[in-house]
């Protein structure tokens, strides 16, 4: 075949295949046996936009975040008080952590709940406010009155880069879990330090789904709006062991207080 035939033959065929990858369309998922964020599977951080995470100054991911406005996200006050406000970096955007699509912004301001101590205590729940406007969709804050998102046996969304099980490999890409909230009971029932006020938990009972280390700080998703942030558990997925997050809609006024300033 002539060189020039040969070259339009493959331009066209790389045009044909452009065209059958239609943009947007889902990507092809992994088969299913591997244990993603745990028990989860690879997200697309165009469907939440909203998810980020946090570097060290050394560029390490060591906890996810949730954007709730341009330029302000939610974290954990375990993962915010893990490394100095000046070396603390929040990457937006960004699908793999290799990669280079999103930004990474710098933190200008730190707001800890002001009654936090340690995660089984409760309040582990903190606002960053950033350097810059980043360009991504943020999430809603769950409300006092948005009771009804916290009924036992809803479906949430948790999201985060973080192991993919209990002290194994972190993910290198976002991770997506669907798990149950449970009842104040079934969590009081695993967990002696179990506040009802600030914490609700999620998972089967059966475990095999459940965020893990690393994705602590990460959203917890009621459709669009954010339920919960990732703080503790003893291990990840076991069974009896459900997740705990902190109850986002306790820190409404908390939030909006420290987003805008
Ligand atoms: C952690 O260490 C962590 N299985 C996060 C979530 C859970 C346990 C530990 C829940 O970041």
């Amino acid at each position: 075949m002539p060189t020039k035939l040969r070259r339009a033959l493959s331009a066209a065929a790389v045009l044909l295949a452009g065209a059958v990858l239609v943009p947007g369309a889902a990507a092809p998922q992994a088969s299913g046996t591997q244990p993603f964020i745990v028990g989860g599977q690879e997200a697309s951080i165009a469907d939440h936009p909203y998810a980020v995470y946090l570097v060290d100054s050394r560029g390490n991911q060591f906890c996810g975040g949730v954007l709730v406005a341009a330029d302000a996200a939610l974290t954990a006050a375990h993962c915010a008080l893990a490394v100095r406000p000046a070396e603390l970096g929040v990457v937006a955007g960004r699908q793999h952590k290799r990669g280079t699509d999103g930004v990474e912004v710098g933190v200008r301001r730190v707001w800890t709940s002001p009654d936090y101590q340690d995660p089984t205590s409760g309040h582990d729940i903190a606002v960053l406010n950033l350097d810059d406007y980043v360009p991504y969709r943020p999430a809603h804050v769950a409300r006092p009155e948005d009771r009804a998102l916290y009924a036992a046996g809803t479906r949430a969304t948790v999201l985060g880069w973080g192991r993919t099980s209990d002290g194994g490999p972190k993910a290198q890409s976002l991770r997506s879990a669907q798990v149950p909230l449970t009842s104040d009971a079934t969590c009081a029932e695993a967990y002696r330090s179990y506040d009802p006020r600030t914490m609700v938990c999620a998972g089967f009972p059966e475990g095999g789904v459940d965020a893990c280390q690393g994705d602590s700080g990460g959203p917890l998703m009621v459709g669009d709006v954010l339920v919960g942030i990732v703080s503790w558990g003893e291990g990840c997925a076991a069974p009896g062991k459900p997740g705990v997050y902190t109850r986002v809609a306790n820190y409404t006024d908390d939030v909006s207080r420290h987003v805008r300033r």
